[in-house]
């Protein structure tokens, strides 16, 4: 791998991580990158930009490039061997579903969702039209984490059902011609695994070095890096006097994976599944898996400016992309050959590294999830604001345009981690399902994969929470009693909480219009019961969000993957072709004329969501309504 010296403000430009970086910072000062980096501009000297930003960020200019020297890979480095040119991978057209099993479907009445109950929902899912399941965390835990946090990865969680009724899942899905993919959290463990369990016997044998045990007192921990889940990254085990490093909650102990046993042990993993037929594994957190050597202090300006003091030192660590390399050979390779999908969460990773981390040339992984889409600039998860759909279609034209043909994009609105996209974008139940379908269109019309989040589909918006103890997730409690230590008002912590917990996607699944998930008391109670939104009243609703979704799925099957042209974006309105089909969309809440250029394209409608559907509220036919959708087969 040839390094690339990094002296100026161009040669930082110039690199995957640099670039990823200059443009976020673009982004959250709301500035074009063009701004900052110039002809004029891209000669100044990062030893001045460390004397200007200096004073005001002692440390920052440093950070970034230690950051871009721990990774020289460039995508022009990508050897050109590939893996044939065989026909496009399954999972390209494909449209994910992703189910939160706890919430998804209860089959024996102890309110917490299973195995069966997913497989009783599988006609459902068929009907809808996904091809293949994503199943959040099913594997033993003591669920801290909700299953985050994994005690034996090749157990089921009691919870859950039983490897038997998990074979017959995977059978199951397999005879209705869809896929599944299981989710799998190896950048740490449970404390109650019997790896850690064996260390804090041994604090010197070979299971510590599994984890990151290091020798200190009580009172210093190994480096100021701190936890997403509030907190010192580091927990202090008295009885064998050593700090264990957890980047989430305490009882998550990171893996060490620069342990050759331990990157042994997860492809052995990831063996065993596949051997019992899952098609692949959805990675968490798996870009937080190589730690920089030493573990050194993150810089405190980067904390400030990112809100977790110590990431740069992992979140690209310095052999993530070798560690994945080996994962995907050693773990994700079938005795044919053929290889089973990799999907990376990966927090913080922008656009040109996420082309690095799954460019098909570099045999790394196949899609992975930028979270850049979810925040517009300025704004984090926990404000109160209202999300424009705007922002949601320019990501991913801005993404679309920078994919060489090699690269592969994932679109995504929801997951289990945030709150509803509707809800973000409108409070107004006018325009509830409007909203959903806007979604539902640039989701599912953009080439992309798509991933559904349970729900999504039925339009499904934020919980109106009264308390606290209404909530379960972890990192809403925590950061409740963090913001309160901080000095924070009840009410000033409530509403931050109530904005952004994960808790609003968690909620059960509402199947019918009394609920429909359990028979006993749900492990956590939706507030969300307003008539007309559980799946089965949408079934026989033909305007219904989720029968837009099914259309919508329906179509995919004639667009050609790479065929997509943008007829035009401006203000409120955009269009685009698929083959044939030709989309219009109105990304605002009020009602806007069609451009003549657009509208004159001889065709007929064969979808719309137009708001109302009361004729006297119809929109005239050169105007969309707020977040108004139609689309046309073009004659
Ligand atoms: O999420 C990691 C992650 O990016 C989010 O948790 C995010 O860091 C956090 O919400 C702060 O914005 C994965 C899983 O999706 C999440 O459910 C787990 O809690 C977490 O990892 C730890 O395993
Ligand atoms: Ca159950």
């Amino acid at each position: 791998m040839t390094r690339h010296a990094v002296r100026t403000l161009g040669d930082v430009y110039d690199h995957p991580v640099g670039r990823d970086v200059l443009d976020k910072i673009a982004l959250q000062i709301g500035v074009s990158p063009s701004f900052i980096v110039n002809p004029l501009t891209r000669r100044i000297p990062l030893t001045v930009l460390d004397r200007v930003a200096g004073r005001a960020a002692p440390g920052l200019v440093e950070a970034l490039t230690d950051l871009l020297e721990m990774n020289p890979d460039r995508l022009d480095d990508a050897d050109t061997h590939t893996e044939g040119q065989s026909e496009p991978p399954w999972w390209q057209g494909a449209v994910f579903y992703q189910i939160y099993p706890r919430s998804f479907a209860d089959s024996n009445g102890d309110g917490i969702g299973d195995l069966r109950g997913i497989i009783s929902k599988l006609d459902y899912l068929q009907t809808l039209g996904v091809d293949c399941l994503w199943l959040s965390p099913i594997f033993d835990s003591p669920n801290d984490d909700m299953g985050y946090d994994v005690r034996d990865y090749r157990a089921v969680m009691d919870l859950m059902g039983s490897m038997e009724d998990l074979d017959e899942l995977i059978e199951q899905v397999h005879a209705r011609d869809m896929r599944i993919i299981l989710d799998l959290v190896v950048n740490h463990s449970s404390a109650e695994h019997e790896w850690f369990q064996e260390a804090l016997r041994d604090p010197d044998g070979d299971k510590a070095a599994y984890y990151f045990l290091r020798e200190g007192s009580p009172d210093a921990p190994p480096n100021n890096w701190v936890s997403f889940f509030s907190g010192s990254a580091w927990r202090w085990f008295d009885d064998i006097k050593r700090w264990g490093m957890h980047l989430f909650a305490p009882s998550q102990m990171d893996l060490n994976w620069d342990n050759p046993a331990v990157r042994r042990e997860v492809a052995d993993i990831v063996q065993f599944w596949l051997a019992r037929g899952i098609d692949g594994f959805r990675m968490d957190v798996i870009n937080y898996i190589s730690k920089t050597a030493g573990l050194p202090n993150g810089v405190p300006a980067v904390g400030e400016l990112v809100g977790f003091t110590g990431i740069e030192r992992y979140f690209i660590g310095p052999h993530l992309h070798e560690y994945l390399r080996e994962l995907r050979s050693a773990g994700f390779t079938r005795p044919d050959g053929s290889h089973a999908l990799m999907v990376g969460e990966t927090p913080g990773i922008g656009i040109e590294v996420g082309r690095l981390l799954t460019n098909r040339q570099r045999r790394e992984m196949d899609l992975i999830f930028n979270f850049d889409v979810l925040e517009p600039p300025g704004k984090i998860r926990w404000d109160d604001y209202r999300y424009p759909p705007a922002y949601f279609l320019d990501f991913y034209l801005r993404y679309l345009r920078r994919l060489g043909p090699d690269d592969q994009m994932a679109i995504f609105a929801e997951n289990h981690d945030n709150p509803r996209i509707v809800s973000k974008i409108t409070l107004d139940p006018r325009w509830r399902g409007a909203a959903a379908k806007l979604i539902a269109t640039i989701s599912l019309t953009l080439p992309g994969t798509p991933f559904i989040f349970q729900g999504q589909e039925l339009g499904a918006v934020n919980q109106d929470f009264t308390s606290l103890d209404q909530l379960r997730d972890v990192e809403s409690l925590n950061y409740f009693r963090e913001l309160i230590d901080g000095g924070a008002t009840r009410d000033e912590a409530w509403d931050r909480i109530l904005a952004g917990s994960r808790d609003h996607a968690r909620v059960p699944m509402r199947w019918t219009d009394e609920g429909g998930f359990t028979t006993g008391q749900p492990w956590i109670t939706g507030t969300d019961m307003e008539a007309g939104w559980s799946a089965a009243e949408q079934l026989d609703d033909e305007h219904s969000v989720l029968n837009f979704y099914r259309y919508l799925i329906s179509v995919r099957q004639y667009f050609a993957h790479d065929d997509f042209t943008l007829l035009t974006r401006s203000g409120h309105y955009a269009a685009w072709t698929r083959g044939h089909y030709l989309v219009e969309v109105n990304l605002s809440e009020r009602t806007i004329r069609r451009p003549l250029s657009v509208s004159r394209m001889p065709g007929r409608t064969v979808m719309t969501s137009l708001g109302s559907t009361v004729r006297s509220e119809r929109p005239r036919p050169d105007e969309l309504p707020p977040y108004g959708v139609l689309i046309r087969l073009l004659d």
